[in-house]
């Protein structure tokens, strides 16, 4: 049985995609940010970093965190969504690497200047939000001859689908990015992506 601790944030909500999609079972563990829970002792314990999320695996007594390195783990305890080929996972990882160095920080600093930065900073915003719609054009390029970003669906979509999902929040206008616009529904119709979303809704 796998621990998996979290939050209702974007990397919070990778791993429960990733395991609704195997149907793997495991036990929520909320980590409340607002509470300043990731500072706990027992929290540091399993990440040294703070953040979540993180997973223990009591099937392997194996403890991950950093969203990336916990899609990789799954994807290689399961089979899936991980391709084992050298071409196809060079692939996949570069897509994976692709969220985890890009989107994740640079949507992440766009959310903090357009709704949680004590003063309006103008320089901010604008900074974070022509590089977001940079990457964006990016994806749409690589998704205009593709359903996926690296061929199938894979654990690259599952980091990426929870960032891209909150556009509208981050006020970024994706409307001439058709293609990634397709792919967001495409994710959203999957049930398992619908469950790992809503995690932790009181
Ligand atoms: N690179 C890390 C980033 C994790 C991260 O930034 N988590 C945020 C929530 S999305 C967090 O725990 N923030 C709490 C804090 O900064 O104190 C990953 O992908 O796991």
């Amino acid at each position: 049985m796998i621990d998996l601790y979290t939050y209702r944030t974007p990397n919070g909500r990778k791993p429960s995609i990733f395991l609704e999609e195997v149907g793997l079972p495991y036990t929520l563990k909320k980590v409340d940010l607002k509470t300043g829970e990731q500072f706990h002792q027992d929290f540091v314990a399993i990440n040294p970093n703070s953040k979540i999320p993180a997973i223990v695996d009591h099937d392997t007594g194996i403890t991950v965190f950093e969203s990336g390195a916990i899609l990789v783990y799954l994807g290689e305890k399961t089979g899936q969504f991980l391709p084992t080929s050298l071409a196809e996972r060079a692939n996949v990882m570069q897509w994976l690497m692709f969220q985890m160095g890009n989107i994740g920080p640079m949507f992440g600093q766009l959310g903090h200047f357009r709704h949680s930065a004590p003063e309006n900073i103008p320089y901010g915003i604008e900074r974070y939000e022509k590089e977001s719609l940079r990457l964006c054009k990016v994806m749409d390029q690589q998704l205009a001859s593709r359903d996926f970003l690296a061929g199938d669906y894979s654990i690259a979509d599952i980091a990426t689908y929870p960032w891209v999902a909150i556009y509208e929040h981050l006020q970024l206008s994706i409307d001439d990015c058709p293609h990634l616009l397709r792919w967001l529904n495409r994710l959203q119709e999957r049930p398992a992506v619908y469950k790992g979303m809503n995690i932790l809704k009181d």
